[in-house]
């Protein structure tokens, strides 16, 4: 491993380090050796000045001059970067959404019986959300509601005049904002594609005209595939309730058949899981010498497992090459997003199956076999039985499980919170009024190799919760908060005196995990419940967000929706955009003057927790509550 940077520096945790050092000595290459090997990056990209948009260029722009000010086609550096960043954002809003649809179709296939491996786990969420948006349930059977729904959701998708169905949840001062800028979501496939087609070489030649459709976007992930994709997964696995569980590498267990889900959708894991639960399976691990099945997430399908299935988390995305270096995971599971391709190589260099599920998603090298929703169980069976196969393949010698694992309580979804208060955000809001809770603020996203693991998303939250200020966790933010012990109702010692007294008072833990990357929509739906509640737009309330470690194209397109939707955002890490001062103003002011929030970028946590700190307390100010 890279000598210039210490284990040490690379993370704090002592499951990474070992794991790290044990990679080292059998020759396993890490992302951080890659990372090495790709330092210093080509300064042009990193500003977002190369464009390879048309075969007149690849062209690298020099906005100093004299040569290169301009590519072939003439277009600036501004230009240049605001249609990179347009793409980018449209990117990771796909990603997202994309997620969504494989929800939707799923629901779809519950409501016309094309399907008996999914069912629908809670009723009265379907319910309540056909009712919400306006669809008449009287006399219709949960199969006929299923269906009415997934139909609506899937206008949201096409190209239509409407606007995205959950937009309906924002102030209406809000979407009269979004009216007015030309932001307001429209069909979430139709935006995606509109940005492609604008920053095509001669199409939208205007750089803030580009970053505006890049917030309706954005606001179309927010508000429509992400939050599809969470309210349809509680629809059909469940609506998340508090529940314990235990995070870090020691949830692997040396005694029993260890498999973990990796990727973004429950749809493949849940069904992992409930095989691992059927008596004939368990016997065959039994006969195979295991005293059981361990199902461990990583990343955000974990998070979903966890939230709802009390799963424990083996790790977050720097863990995932070193979860398979413990040399006792027999397979890795994956659907899609975020799975490093390095994985099949480092499941190659132990006994570990590498089995990808999705036609969207193959990886030379590992097994691949493509779950739907007619096979879903058949396959998860095959899986696991192979996963137990590989257990006796498995060579002692090479295993090796560090540290014990740390309990967590997950589970907060926003009706387990509103539930808590009493049903109604009364409470919250008056605890905010008072000053107990100063304000919310939702720490989310990546790990980053070229910071030091989860050190932002600890000490953040760790400084906020001092300063009163509640905090919501999701992503692979969660598992640095998890191992750091902020997710017990013990933390509330480690917070102010007033969030210790309304989290006591509650028996929570001051920071809240709500869920997945896709369940950043509760936030947004949470901000809007409170708003509302309080006749205020989402950008008068004290609260922000933070995506300390962030290094995905999903995680620009959350900030940007965090931001449009009216919530002040920091950013641990800039995106590519620094070569155009335009944007990079526009990004740290400009959106001020048009969404009433705008983006803070800062590495430093206890900076971050400064400058979260102070636009709390103006917002304070301007509600006329005690700063
Ligand atoms: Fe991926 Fe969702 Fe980022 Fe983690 S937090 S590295 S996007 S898994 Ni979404
Ligand atoms: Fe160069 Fe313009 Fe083509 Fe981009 S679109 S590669 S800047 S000529």
């Amino acid at each position: 491993m890279a000598k210039e940077r210490e284990i040490s520096d690379l993370s704090p945790w002592e499951d990474a380090q070992k794991m790290i050092a044990k990679a080292g000595r059998e020759g396993v290459n890490l992302v951080w050796d890659r990372l090495k090997d790709q330092t210093p990056h080509c300064t042009f990209c990193e500003q977002g000045l190369t464009c390879s948009k048309c075969v007149m260029g690849p062209c690298r722009i020099n906005p100093k001059g004299p040569k290169k000010m301009l590519g072939v086609c003439g277009a600036d550096a501004d230009l240049t970067v605001a249609r990179n960043f347009g793409r980018f954002v449209a990117a990771g809003a796909a990603a997202h959404s994309d997620h969504g649809r494989d929800l939707l179709e799923t629901l779809a296939a519950i409501g016309e019986g094309k399907t008996t491996d999914y069912g629908i786990r809670d009723e009265a969420k379907l319910e309540r959300i056909c009712k919400e948006l306006g669809i008449d349930v009287e006399g219709l059977s949960v199969q006929e509601r299923a269906k009415a729904l997934a139909n609506l959701f899937f206008e949201d998708y096409g190209c239509r005049s409407h606007n995205v169905a959950f937009s309906s949840r924002a102030p209406q001062k809000r979407k009269d904002l979004w009216e007015r800028f030309g932001c307001t979501p429209r069909g979430i496939d139709r935006d995606c594609v509109e940005m492609l087609h604008r920053t095509h070489m001669g199409v939208d030649c205007d750089p803030v005209s580009i970053c505006l459709h890049a917030g309706r976007v954005a606001l179309g992930d927010g508000w429509g595939g992400s939050m599809i994709a969470t309210e349809v997964s509680d629809i059909i696995f469940g609506t998340p309730k508090p529940v314990k569980s235990t995070v870090n590498l020691g949830v692997l267990r040396e005694d029993q058949v260890n498999i973990l889900v990796h990727g973004h959708s429950p749809i493949v894991s849940e069904m992992i899981l409930a095989a691992t639960r059927e008596p004939a399976i368990l016997a065959k691990a039994k006969e195979a010498g295991a005293t059981g099945i361990n199902i461990a997430g990583l990343c955000c399908t974990g998070n979903e497992l966890l939230m709802r299935q009390g799963v424990p988390m083996a790790g977050n995305h720097l863990m995932t090459e070193l979860a398979i270096v413990t040399g006792a995971v027999e397979m890795v599971i994956v659907d899609y997003q975020c799975i490093m391709p390095s994985l099949v190589n480092v499941a190659g260099c132990y006994h570990t199956k590498f089995v990808s599920t999705s036609d969207k998603a193959k990886f030379p090298g590992g097994i691949h076999m493509e779950f739907n929703y007619n096979n879903a169980r058949e396959k998860a069976r095959e899986a696991v039985l192979m996963a137990i196969e590989a257990y006796s393949l498995r060579d002692p010698d090479k295993v090796e499980i560090p540290s014990k694992p740390m309990s967590i309580t997950s589970g907060f979804s926003n009706e387990a919170i509103l539930g808590a208060l009493g049903g109604t955000p009364e409470p919250l809001i008056q605890a905010l009024q008072a000053g107990k809770v100063r304000g919310v603020v939702g720490i989310v996203g990546c790990n980053n190799p070229k910071l030091k693991h989860d050190h932002v998303h600890v000490n953040l939250a760790q400084e906020l919760i001092k300063r009163d200020i509640l905090v919501l966790a999701t992503g692979c933010a969660t598992v640095a908060m998890g191992k750091a012990g902020l997710l017990e109702p013990e933390a509330s010692s480690r917070a102010g005196a007033g969030l210790a007294e309304i989290c006591q008072a509650l028996g929570i833990p001051p920071v809240l995990h709500v869920g997945s990357c896709v369940d950043n929509s509760r936030i947004l739906h949470i901000c809007a419940v409170l708003a509302n509640y309080a006749g205020l737009d989402i950008s008068d309330l004290p609260v922000a967000a933070s995506a300390p470690e962030w290094y995905s194209e999903k995680a620009a397109a959350i900030g940007l929706y965090a931001v449009a939707s009216g919530i002040y955002t920091h950013l641990g890490l800039p995106p590519h955009i620094l070569g155009s001062s335009m944007i990079t103003t526009l990004a740290l002011k400009g959106l001020d003057d048009v969404f009433g929030a705008c983006f803070a970028v800062e590495p430093g946590p206890l900076q971050a927790a400064e400058l979260i700190d102070e636009r709390i307390k103006a917002k304070r100010v301007a509600l006329g509550w005690p700063a």
